[in-house]
């Protein structure tokens, strides 16, 4: 079944389609095998969210988009599945905040290097590091091929964003003095755990209102940016992200079945 050909009506429809997204993306060389079981371990933890944007998101994401426009060299860096579900949010993003975009991958190949730069490219990016010969540099702290960084990008940055990851790049990079915004639908995982800045949420909601919070913090100045950076506390943001959890999850055992199938004539 193709995205465009999911009954609007079904009621996981949404859910549905950013399945598909990620299925034919995975058929095009963009997302790795792997990135499809990504992808349902994150879904799980959205249900638990209640498939939403939450008020602690939306603080961490504040934080996030302080982060990048208070740095003189942020990166954004793109694996498949983020290029898969985000790509025009991540060119606008790098347009609003004058980041970088950098391509890397845990489960490298010259092949889809390229197809991911030139999905970027047809979202409008102007840019796309880390490609082939120009992930020149090696970040020796990190085991896998993700350690490949371009010396333009991730190698100078001092805050990187990397949505939706895997845990061992992000500690060594925290370790190296850089920031690292995650999005992270789980917020018991490494990269959750050791980021900087966590946005607990899903990224087809995430990068939009990174943009936006972005597009708007961009008028205030660099003190009121600072500020915002400082009264963030990512441990404590993370402990409300898993009571919310909590909470949401011990509202709905008092009630037992929350879903109920409306009956003909008793809508
Ligand atoms: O494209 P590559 O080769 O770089 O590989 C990318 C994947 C995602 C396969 C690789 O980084 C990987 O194996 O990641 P993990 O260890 O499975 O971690 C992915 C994390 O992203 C998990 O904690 C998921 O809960 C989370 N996640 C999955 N889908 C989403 C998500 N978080 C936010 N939004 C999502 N849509």
């Amino acid at each position: 079944m193709k995205e465009t050909e999911i009954p609007p009506e079904h009621p996981r429809a949404e859910s549905l389609r950013i399945r598909e997204k990620l299925v034919e993306h995975y058929k095009a060389g963009i997302v790795a095998k792997a990135g499809l079981f990504a992808h349902g371990r994150g879904e799980a933890f959205d249900y638990l969210l209640g498939e939403k944007t939450t008020k602690n998101a939306l603080k961490a994401i504040e934080a996030a988009a302080a982060a990048l426009l208070t740095a003189k060299h942020p990166v954004i860096s793109v694996n498949g599945n983020a290029a898969a579900l985000a790509a025009k949010d991540i060119v606008k993003l790098a347009e609003v905040t004058r980041a970088k975009i950098e391509v890397n991958l845990f489960y490298r190949s010259a092949e889809r290097e390229i197809a991911i730069k030139k999905l970027l490219e047809a979202a409008g990016a102007k840019q796309v590091l880390g490609v082939g010969k120009a992930a020149s540099a090696k970040i020796f702290e990190i085991g896998s091929e993700r350690r490949r960084v371009d010396p333009a990008g991730i190698l100078v940055s001092e805050v990187v964003l990397v949505p939706l990851e895997d845990g061992d790049r992000t500690e060594a990079l925290v370790k190296m003095g850089k920031k690292v915004v995650a999005i992270d639908l789980n917020p018991l995982s490494r990269t959750a755990q050791f980021a900087t800045i966590t946005i607990v949420d899903n990224i087809v909601r995430a990068m939009p209102a990174l943009v936006e919070t972005a597009e708007k913090l961009k008028q205030e100045d660099r003190r009121k940016l600072e500020s915002i950076l400082s009264d963030f506390s990512n441990k404590k943001n993370l402990g409300e992200a898993m009571n919310l959890i909590s909470q949401r999850l011990s509202e709905l055992a008092d009630k037992g079945t929350f879903i109920s199938i409306a009956q003909k004539g008793k809508e």
